[in-house]
């Protein structure tokens, strides 16, 4: 085979939360099955992915947690990148978005193209929240989009129908900061054109012709890439701003533009480069060969992804000048999990990092199961029973029932060794030259990007295997015919060996077991159909269970689990707060107090001011709970009073403390009482 030079990306996650199965389905898991298949096949090829650490996303997952964008990147990149590594997801680097060595990259990125007039430097009307004191940008803000009607449209994109949007095309605009109408104010940014990128990008993305050369073949690519792209093509692009009014991201290097950051969809896409750029520095590459020439450069993403990385990015890409433009962008549809669609907020999810925790020895199992659900062409489902029938049904009673009766019958009567292939029937020879076919078979699935055909074939290998057994009956042979049997059975460790081969792009973990269990180490191999792998008297080793069959007690226990998960969310608790040290918590002196008296706060309706007996002293607290309680109904009552916290004046009253209350799903409160008959001034801690 001809040496291929291939640069495969993986959409870049955001590291705004942990990943789930929709996402390993739909991006990392297949292009990790087609880099395998490269690699195996000896082509040149780079895996590049990392964590998309700036953006919306980021800044206002940080609010939503109380914390800073810094700690929430660090979390979860540290989450994400333990979790590819645990799924054996074979990526050359993880990097990040926050590396010094990729703003660089993107400020340069930008830099040139500014100083080439790419971009149009424009002053105009933007939404802006006057209580937050910020413009609205991207996910800043939502409301109705104007294609679809869809009431949850960000300001950069519509979820439901895949348009991208400016904020000022929204429908009933709203600030995701302060829940208002946000209010139009003069900023100026810098607008990339892509209007005048119409024609050639028609014809690329159409014909597969760039600069009156064939690029690619157009057919390669999906349906569902080409009509999206057509379609927005065809309604005309409209410049888009490149550059955003926040402070989290890299800035934007031109004198004047205090303030401003990159775009958070310029940035990313050049975390690819960014990314090749830091793996070539540790091996000792030149990492300019992996973005030019004849570099085929290929992006696993997701459907909604599709624009950014067929037109925006490639039209930045041409700009440059220098480097090439994708291959191909084999984009995902959505996986949906047990009849509703993946949601974070809902917790509906399977969660990758859980998974591995719960089943660290069922990493193929699900690998399995994803690939063969994979929502390549359509949206697609995963539900724990499917799991199950296809782990039990196909995994285990097709490969693992196959694998194991060859190589237990070899230890039964040749112990252990390769029999000789002796005089073979009609039936052995075509069994042998269909077997031989498949690793062809399965590859050029691969290299079109079907990757559920090519592992269901993968499956056909085992099944022509098992076929054959079952037809040939060797067990029944063994009494009167042992030359028969010995045929059969090299013919049987011969399939076995293969399977080594077509499984260890899908299923690495179990291809390598299979591998072991006849001494054959499939990575000298290539991926070449072959009927002599294992020669006459090779030494098998003893097999074990490959596949562990699921029982029903299991998918109950997760179907269960992902209920009770969602319904616990359900009750809009906010999420758990940053980790504090034991001593922090320590410095706050919570005791046991008895209220004595209590009375409104005159012209505030929430306010109630305490007399609270603290067994140390009496004093004054305002507390926010007179929706709550009525104040001569409390009278008496033991509650928990922070004693330390410094006085604070709420309506001209000095409030020396404050009472902790419990807050339920619905925002009632209730006083946190000691449930024995505790005096006033016992500690709590
Ligand atoms: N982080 C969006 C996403 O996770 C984005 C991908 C960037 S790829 C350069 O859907
Ligand atoms: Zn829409």
């Amino acid at each position: 085979m001809s040496e291929n030079k291939y640069t495969i990306t993986a959409a870049l996650p955001y590291a705004n939360g942990p990943l789930h199965l929709g996402h390993v389905a739909g991006v990392y898991l297949p292009a990790d099955i087609f880099v395998r298949y490269l690699r195996m096949t000896e082509q040149d090829v780079v895996f590049v992915c990392g964590s998309d650490e700036h953006g919306a996303a980021i800044t206002l997952r940080a609010k939503k947690e109380g914390t800073t964008p810094k700690a929430i990147v660090d979390k979860y990149h540290q989450i994400n990148s333990t979790a590819f590594n645990d799924f054996d997801i074979s990526f050359d680097i993880y990097s990040r978005t926050s590396n010094e060595i990729h703003h660089k990259t993107a400020s340069d990125y930008f830099k040139k193209l500014n100083d080439k007039g790419s971009f149009i430097e424009q002053t105009t009307e933007q939404y802006y929240d006057e209580e937050f004191k910020q413009f609205l940008a991207d996910r800043y803000i939502t409301g109705t989009c104007p294609n679809c009607q869809n009431e949850n449209a960000y300001g950069d994109q519509c979820e439901k129908c895949g348009s991208t949007l400016s904020p000022t095309e929204l429908i009933n605009p709203v600030s995701t900061l302060s829940g208002k109408t946000p209010v139009l104010k003069q900023t100026s940014h810098w607008f990339l054109p892509l209007d005048k990128h119409e024609d050639w990008l028609r014809s690329w993305i159409k014909d597969g012709v760039l600069d009156g050369k064939q690029h690619h073949n157009p057919k390669d690519w999906r349906n569902q890439v080409v009509g999206q792209c057509m379609s927005w093509i065809d309604g005309g692009l409209k410049p888009r701003a490149m550059t955003r009014d926040l402070d989290w991201g890299v800035p934007v290097p031109v004198e004047g533009a205090e303030g401003k950051v990159l775009y958070v969809w310029l940035d990313a896409p050049i975390g690819y480069i960014s990314a090749t750029k830091e793996w070539a520095q540790q091996n000792g590459k030149n990492w300019e060969d992996y973005w030019t020439g004849d570099r085929k450069l290929v992006h696993f993403i997701g459907k909604d992804n599709i624009v950014f990385h067929a037109i925006i990015f490639p039209v930045l890409l041409k700009e440059h000048g220098d480097f090439v433009l994708p291959d191909n962008v084999p984009a995902y549809e959505f996986l949906n999990l047990e009849g509703d669609k993946f949601s974070t907020s809902r917790n509906w999810a399977v969660w990758l990092h859980e998974y591995i925790a719960e089943n660290p020895t069922k990493i193929d199992e699900l690998k399995y199961v994803l690939t063969a659900i994979a929502p390549e062409s359509k949206d697609s489902e995963f539900t724990w029973k499917e799991f199950q029938a296809r782990i039990n049904n196909e995994l285990a009673d097709i490969l693992g029932n196959f694998v194991n009766r060859a190589v237990v019958l070899t230890h039964k009567y040749f112990e252990g060794k390769v029999p000789a292939l002796g005089n073979t029937t009609d039936t052995d020879k075509e069994v042998i030259a269909e077997m031989e076919k498949f690793p062809a078979k399965i590859g050029e699935l691969i290299m079109k990007y079907k990757l559920r055909e090519a592992q269901a074939e993968a499956i056909n290998l085992a099944r022509l295997g098992n076929k054959y057994l079952a037809d040939t009956e060797p067990w029944k042979l063994a009494k009167t015919d042992m030359e028969r049997v010995k045929t059969i059975m090299n013919v049987a460790l011969q399939i076995t060996a293969n399977l080594s081969i077509v499984f260890a792009p899908f299923l690495p973990k179990k291809a390598q077991k299979i591998g072991e269990f006849v001494n054959f180490d499939s990575k000298n191999w290539g991926f070449a159909g072959k009927s002599d792998l294992l020669p006459e008297g090779h030494q098998l080793n003893k097999a074990s269970i490959l596949i562990e069959k699921i029982d029903d007690a299991f998918v109950d226990l997760q179907v269960e689990k992902l209920k009770e998960s969602s319904a616990m969310n359900n009750s809009n608790f906010p999420p758990q707060k940053e980790e504090v040290a034991f001593d922090d918590f320590m410095k706050m002196d919570i005791r046991v107090g008895e209220i004595i008296a209590a009375e409104r706060v005159p012209k505030a309706d929430k306010l109630l001011k305490l007399t609270v007996d603290t067994g140390l002293d009496k004093r004054t607290v305002v507390s926010g709970i007179a929706e709550h309680y009525q104040p001569e109904d409390i009278v008496g009552t033991k509650v928990s009073i922070l004693m330390n916290l410094a006085p604070r004046k709420i309506r001209g009253v000095e409030s020396q403390g404050m009472i902790l209350m419990a807050e339920n799903e619905n925002g009632e409160l209730s006083f946190i009482s000691p449930e024995k008959a505790f005096n006033a001034g016992g500690e709590i801690r």
